[in-house]
């Protein structure tokens, strides 16, 4: 075996964001700068000589270039054994699981998630730790330190491997085992959720529509709805993974997703239910027929119902939700008498809360839920939950909504996002907005007051570790609020996101529409940050 030492130059660019490394393809394509980060990773990360790494991703485009560099460089890096997805094919939450099940070190997850893929869209590397979790801040910030200084990357003098046929070969000293990406995940969803009574339902006629976008849950709702769950041929739809998601950008809110919510709105055409996932399938959109439920009321509704799952039958240790995430779910949690715990955007920091069994279910307003089952967010996951739940239940989705509302109240959430700003602008509108926070409290906006006013920071109740910075909100009297936060997942400019939320309680409005029931927040959210005048925006690009 000879190990090749290349040597080259650090990038000053390589600070993992919210979820890993994302750039433009064209970035990532030029020299050494892929190789820098898995081998700063690899640096940093240590394995013990002979340790497992997971390799998979979402299939976009450059997925199949950078695995095959990333086993000729884990080879020469000491690992012992490489699993990679058939095809280059892993899923976000299908990575996580792999990595748990084979007691792998860790995992190389290639995706920009829900961006767009193709020569002139996006790329991404994350680095998933043994839990099979993302890594968490301080592993990310040593690999950020690392790329600053590094000098060399080492790989084997070796071919590409066949991705596509499966079984083993060797590579240096290491053995690569290609494996089917679906099984390990389907056959742990089987272990959590009551089958057999969903196919029943479905033989009663229970039908519903998902929409892979032409990412990678395609062949993963394939196994478990149409084959395991006995859904029609055709419930999958755009189920074949493509390398530039079909020129969509597999993002499944109410602007991308339109064609499912349309769909769904239909009251001759829509199935019971529908479901749709994002490019690395860890995010879930879920529409019940004649009704959008937005990702926080999701949580918050599948928290009240979960103990009718198999796998979650002895009920939940606590919850956990992203600070912008609603809260929806902490009424569930206060109801149920369990912890409810608020972290800072981004699933790396539920990681700990899961592991030390504090938390069974987690979520975010962004479309993302997941339990302790792996350490993502699994979009399948939730949708599977949602089949067990109504077909426990023999209700349907707005049954269930109205239903949660008339016990717990109704949070009226959107978020608006503001794409593509000047950083500097964007930075601008930040720091003069933290500043102002300590006059707020008191002030009134319209028919709104302000009860409190802060920049948002965590302390880890497990690790003591503390992350600021996290967020400026803007809480109200009697329970609504706004958040302002920059997006750490971009890869062009800046994009400000603006949360939005404002509680009903049952005794109050439930039904009405949520624009509506907003405009006093979203007139306040600009009154309060200048929006307009630092960016020369007057609406949002994308409101979810
Ligand atoms: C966004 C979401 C966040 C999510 C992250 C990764 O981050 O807001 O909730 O965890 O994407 O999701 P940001 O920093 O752009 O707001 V995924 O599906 O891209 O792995
Ligand atoms: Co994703």
């Amino acid at each position: 075996m000879t190990i090749l030492t290349h040597p080259t130059t650090p990038y000053l660019d390589q600070k993992p964001g919210t979820s890993g490394l994302r750039k433009k393809v064209r970035h990532f394509q030029q020299p050494n700068y892929a190789e820098n980060f898995i081998q700063a990773v690899f640096d940093v990360v240590a394995a013990p000589a002979g340790s497992t790494l997971v390799v998979g991703g979402d299939g976009r485009f450059h997925n199949r270039t950078v695995i095959q560099q990333a086993i000729r460089m884990a080879a020469a890096n000491g690992y012992g054994r490489v699993l990679v997805g058939q095809g280059g094919i892993l899923s976000t939450p299908a990575a996580s699981a792999v990595i748990r099940k084979y007691g792998a070190n860790g995992g190389l997850i290639l995706s920009a998630s829900h961006n767009p893929g193709g020569p002139d869209e996006d790329f991404g590397i994350k680095y998933n730790g043994a839990n099979g979790g993302p890594a968490p801040e301080n592993v990310t910030e040593a690999v950020f330190a690392r790329t600053k200084a590094i000098d060399r990357w080492l790989a084997v003098d070796a071919a590409d491997l066949d991705l596509d046929a499966p079984g083993d070969s060797v590579v240096g000293a290491m053995t690569v085992s290609v494996i089917d990406p679906v099984a390990d995940w389907a056959d742990l969803m089987e272990s959590l959720f009551d089958f057999a009574l969903i196919r029943r339902a479905v033989a009663d006629g229970l039908t519903m529509a998902f929409d892979a976008m032409h990412a990678v849950t395609g062949p993963y709702a394939h196994e478990v709805l149409e084959r395991r769950l006995g859904f029609a041929a055709g419930t999958v739809r755009n189920g074949v993974p493509l390398e530039d998601f079909g020129g969509h950008h597999p993002d499944p809110n109410l602007v991308h997703a339109r064609v499912l919510h349309d769909l769904m709105m239909d009251p001759e055409m829509a199935p019971a239910f529908g479901a749709a996932s994002d490019g690395d399938g860890d995010r879930n959109l879920i529409i019940g027929k004649g009704i959008f439920v937005t990702p926080s009321d999701s949580l918050a509704m599948l928290a009240a119902n979960a103990h009718l799952a198999p796998g979650y039958a002895n009920g939940l240790a606590g919850v956990a939700r992203s600070m912008p995430t609603s809260a929806a779910v902490d009424r569930v949690a206060q109801g149920l008498g369990i912890a409810c715990f608020e972290t800072p955007t981004g699933w790396k920091f539920f990681g700990n809360l899961l592991d030390a069994g504090k938390a069974t279910l987690c979520g975010e307003e962004s479309a993302g839920t997941g339990s302790d089952h792996v350490r993502e967010k699994d979009g399948l996951w939730a949708v599977l939950l949602w089949l067990n739940v109504i077909a426990a239940r023999g209700a349907s989705v707005a049954e269930i909504a109205r239903g949660h509302w008339a016990r717990y109240g109704r949070n009226y959430y959107a978020r608006h996002d503001y794409e593509a700003i000047e950083s500097a602008r964007a930075d601008a509108l930040m720091a003069e907005l933290a500043a102002a926070l300590p006059a707020l409290p008191g002030r009134a906006f319209g028919p709104l007051s302000v009860a409190a006013a802060d920049s948002f920071s965590y302390d880890d109740p497990v690790d003591g570790s503390t992350s600021t910075n996290q967020g400026l909100r803007v809480q109200f009297e009697g329970g609504s609020r706004v958040v302002f936060r920059l997006s750490g997942t971009g890869t062009e400019g800046a994009t400000l996101r603006v949360y939005l939320e404002r509680y009903e309680p049952p005794s109050g409005n439930l039904a009405a529409e949520t624009p509506d029931m907003l405009a006093d927040l979203v007139a306040a959210a600009e009154a309060i940050a200048g929006i307009a005048r630092h960016t020369g925006r007057t609406a949002p690009d994308v409101i979810t």
